[in-house]
């Protein structure tokens, strides 16, 4: 097979012995790491979220998945462009209470770091106490949370009511496969109001976001 249907099925079948060839061929064929995450790592990812809910595929395989995309990712992040430079602006990130889904969340730390910005990634479940810490003790400009979970959407909404009662002021931004721009953008909003809260599709998207806040 080629090399991109390859590294997706490799995604599907959560198969990481020989991955590193693999992936140091498609790079060697000119794929850069941010595409071959996105456009062939992420298309195998979706595959499996279907089966997944399908009932066609069950949990220890997509944890395979989920693992071998996280080793690809390990090893593609070396090998991407950087922009060097002090840190624009900064970001306390993390996955909400009761979630573990991490793979986006991750590819936004890499993204954001990798592009001048400083990110703190406090990792999974986090509540919403130990965020509000984060980004009091950071200084932070802006919050990122994610949740993949359609029950984390509503928790991220509560959050955003607690961090206003908490007096928390900063930019807040949404991600993950549950949420709907209308949702954040309706209401979200209301939940938090001041700085307000947008939406982030993919992790560029955040990219994007940051930049506005940084500026
Ligand atoms: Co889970 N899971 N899972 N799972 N899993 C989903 C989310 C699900 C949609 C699968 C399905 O049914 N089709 C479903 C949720 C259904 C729902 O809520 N209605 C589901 C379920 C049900 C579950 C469990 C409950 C299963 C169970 O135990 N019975 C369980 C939940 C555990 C928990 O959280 N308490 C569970 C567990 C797992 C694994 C551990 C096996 C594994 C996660 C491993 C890990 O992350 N370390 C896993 C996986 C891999 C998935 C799917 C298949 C893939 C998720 C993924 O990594 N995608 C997923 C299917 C799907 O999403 N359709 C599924 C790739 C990743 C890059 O995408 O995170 O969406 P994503 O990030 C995107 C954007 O959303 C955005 O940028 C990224 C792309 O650039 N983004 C942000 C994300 N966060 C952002 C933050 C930002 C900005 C952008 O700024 C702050």
């Amino acid at each position: 097979a080629k090399i991109e249907d390859r590294l997706k099925q490799r995604i599907i079948d959560g198969d990481r012995t020989g991955l590193d060839v693999d992936l140091a061929a498609a790079m060697a064929d000119g794929w850069v790491p941010l595409s071959i995450i996105n456009d062939l790592l992420l298309d195998g990812m979706k595959v499996v979220g279907e089966l997944f809910g399908s009932g066609k595929m069950q949990l220890p395989f997509v944890l395979q998945s989920a693992e071998t995309m996280k080793a690809a990712v390990a090893y593609l992040e070396p090998h991407m462009e950087k922009s060097a430079g002090n840190a624009k602006a900064t970001m306390v990130l993390a996955t909400v209470k009761g979630d573990v889904h991490d793979i986006g969340k991750n590819l936004v730390d890499i993204i954001l770091t990798n592009n001048g910005y400083k990110v703190v990634n406090i990792g999974i479940k986090q509540p919403v106490g130990e965020i509000i810490k984060a980004a009091k003790e950071h200084g932070a400009d802006a919050i990122g949370m994610s949740g993949l979970l359609v029950k984390s959407t509503v928790i991220m909404k509560d959050n955003l009511e607690e961090m206003r009662a908490q007096g928390i002021d900063v930019p807040v931004l949404l991600g993950g496969a549950a949420l709907t721009r209308k949702f954040v953008e309706e209401d979200c909003l209301n939940s938090y109001g001041g700085s307000g809260v947008a939406y982030a599709r993919d992790a560029f998207d955040g990219l994007d976001l940051m930049a506005k806040v940084a500026d």
